[in-house]
């Protein structure tokens, strides 16, 4: 499997070109992504852990496999790493294909620029659309993130927004009213237009991340926890408790592209400890 990889003075980041999967970022030497020890790097499927990027679906998808072939297809680098100092850069692009247009007729650009400078790591999405018809999509970064234990794990920043609870028959849409959303089983909520920073406390070794977005709305998180995982082959009975995901998508209402448009996105997560 071919990998890219970032470097600064401080922080480190690998993407594997398969899927521009990011499956590993270290501020000074701490790893900040989870990545299963049963993960499976054979360039079919998709790998369990890191960013995987899902496009041009989040979820469920009547054209191919749950959140699209993104996460499944290999990506080209448009110029190679920028590594300086202080900032280190690097574009990845999927473009359509023979394959790609026999299940999802339209001709597109997808660039997908990674930095990490200081204790940040900016993450951004450009859609262009080279058709004539309008392009409708969801997607999200479903990032995993390392942690200690995922139930002393914590989300702060959600209150009040809406989510849509998938551990429960049809779906409801309830409401938070936790300041910290803590996980004391499965869990799979999409929350509905988020507009603050969400921060996550309970990394590995004391971490923080705080995350925004821009044309984001949406914030995933899950965790399949024990009988869930022990059922997942890439996953195991094991792993689940050492990661959280914390996932910003465009998950429910598609995002609408006219043709010979453009639609870009942008995902910051600022480390701390
Ligand atoms: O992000 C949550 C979710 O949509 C869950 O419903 C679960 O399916 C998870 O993604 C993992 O999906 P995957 O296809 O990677 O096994």
């Amino acid at each position: 499997m071919e990998y890219v990889e970032l470097k600064t003075v401080n922080a480190y980041c690998k993407i594997a070109k398969f899927g521009a999967t990011l499956v590993d970022w270290k501020v000074e030497e701490q790893p900040i992504i989870f990545v299963s020890p049963n993960a499976v790097f054979d360039g079919k499927k998709a790998i369990r852990g890191g960013i995987p990027v899902c496009f041009p679906s989040f979820g469920p998808w009547s054209y191919g496999a749950q959140h699209g072939f993104a996460r499944t297809s290999n990506w080209q680098v448009v110029e190679d790493p920028t590594n300086g100092e202080d900032e280190s850069v690097v574009v990845l692009r999927l473009e359509d294909t023979e394959e790609t247009r026999k299940i999802w007729n339209f001709k597109f650009t997808l660039d997908y620029k990674i930095k990490i400078s200081g204790k940040v790591l900016d993450l951004c999405l450009d859609l262009k659309n080279n058709g004539e018809e309008d392009i409708s999509f969801t997607t999200a970064l479903h990032t995993y993130f390392c942690v200690d234990d995922v139930e002393k794990a914590s989300i702060a920043g959600l209150k009040g927004l809406q989510y849509l609870d998938k551990t429960l028959p049809d779906t409801p849409k309830l409401t938070e009213d936790r300041e910290k959303v803590e996980l004391a089983g499965w869990t799979d909520r999409v929350y509905l237009g988020s507009s603050e920073a969400v921060k996550i406390t309970g990394l590995v070794d004391g971490g923080e991340v705080s995350l925004t977005s821009s044309n984001l709305p949406d914030t995933v998180v899950w965790n399949p926890w024990n009988e869930k995982a022990a059922a997942m082959g890439d996953l195991g009975a094991e792993a689940w408790p050492k990661f959280i995901c914390v996932e910003a998508g465009a998950c429910v209402d598609p995002i609408v592209v006219p043709g010979n448009q453009s639609w870009s996105s942008s995902h910051r997560m600022e480390y701390s400890k």
